[in-house]
């Protein structure tokens, strides 16, 4: 097959620290959720790979978890999934909160991006430019300047779509020439179970707070499609048996409220019933345990 005249296929990772917006920056650039998002940081704990298709070309967006100082292994790991994505794509959007400004987590983003080996061409996303003024994002894109070098800064908004098309714009314009990576009909990679279990995840990180988000984990175990509803089992683990007591709330009614709204977003997503069975166990110190983690799925794949 001969490469269409000037079409254009490749790469980019959204890196950046917690809770900046890469996750709601891809799925309102795709036009479709495929992460998870919460105002809480370290939400994104994978790889996550969306495509956007255009009319000349493809970009594959690899979304990654925020980087941060690690705690344990699993943040270990997490930091580690984002790291490596650098080696594998064609551009980098390093993406910035510009209403928080930059931190301590920013700077250590900024250079892991300046000892990169093969330098890659970088776009800065100056996200939540809904919040506030273009004089501080260009004063944030200065300070970033200082210390990398950016091919196009974009302001970006995912709340408004500000600047999207723009941002699209200034990535592909530094992919090459190349076939697609990816069928016409493919938005992500990701396991029918994976996403299911992360949108339970998501309905925790929204309801829950202060260390239980973080001390969470969901396994999908079986999800059955019969005639005209679909039956979900699915495990939430948790360190110790407090939490567990949180999770399943008094009277159990904060379980109920995460089946729930995990249910109602699976049934429009399905356009069929529901039936989410949820059991919450206790997995000791699961964070810091690499047996664990690997039976939860947060493991690296080999290279
Ligand atoms: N106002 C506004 N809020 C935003 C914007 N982008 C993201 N947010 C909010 O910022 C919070 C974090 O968004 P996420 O997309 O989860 O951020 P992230 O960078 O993926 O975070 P991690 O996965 O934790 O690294 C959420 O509450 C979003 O709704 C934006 O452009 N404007
Ligand atoms: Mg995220």
């Amino acid at each position: 097959m001969e490469v269409p005249e000037g079409y254009k296929a490749g790469f980019t990772t959204l890196i950046g620290r917690p809770n900046v917006g890469k996750s709601s920056l891809l799925n309102a650039i795709l036009g479709h959720k495929v992460a998870i998002v919460s105002d809480k940081p370290q939400t994104t704990r994978n790889r996550i790979l969306g495509v956007k298709h255009l009319p000349n070309g493809q970009i594959v967006f690899l979304d990654t978890p925020g980087i941060h100082k690690p705690k344990h292994k699993l943040n270990e790991y997490m930091v580690e999934v984002a790291v490596r994505t650098l080696k594998d794509v064609d551009v980098v959007v390093l993406v910035v909160d510009v209403k928080e400004g930059l931190t301590e987590e920013d700077d250590l983003v900024i250079e892991h991006l300046a000892q990169m080996e093969t330098s890659k061409p970088i776009v800065l996303s100056l996200n939540k430019i809904d919040l506030t003024t273009l004089d501080r994002a260009e004063s944030i894109r200065k300070e970033i300047e200082q210390a990398l070098k950016i091919e196009t800064a974009v302001p970006t908004s995912a709340v408004t779509g500000e600047g999207l098309n723009e941002l699209v714009k200034a990535i592909f314009n530094l992919l090459p020439e190349g076939y697609p990576y990816y069928p016409e009909d493919m938005i992500t990679d990701q396991p029918e179970y994976f996403m299911v279990a992360e949108i339970i995840r998501e309905k925790i990180f929204n309801l829950t707070r202060q260390e239980i988000p973080y001390s969470t984990a969901v396994l999908v175990e079986k999800i059955e499609e019969k005639e005209d509803v679909i039956v979900i089992d699915a495990y939430i683990f948790v360190e110790k048996a407090s939490q567990k007591g949180i999770i399943i709330g008094r009277s159990g009614q904060m379980l109920k409220k995460i089946g729930q709204f995990s249910r109602e977003e699976l049934e429009r997503i399905y356009g069929k019933k529901v039936y989410l069975n949820l059991w919450v166990k206790v997995k000791e110190k699961w964070r810091r345990k690499s047996g664990s983690l690997r039976e939860l799925g947060y493991y690296l794949k080999k290279e």
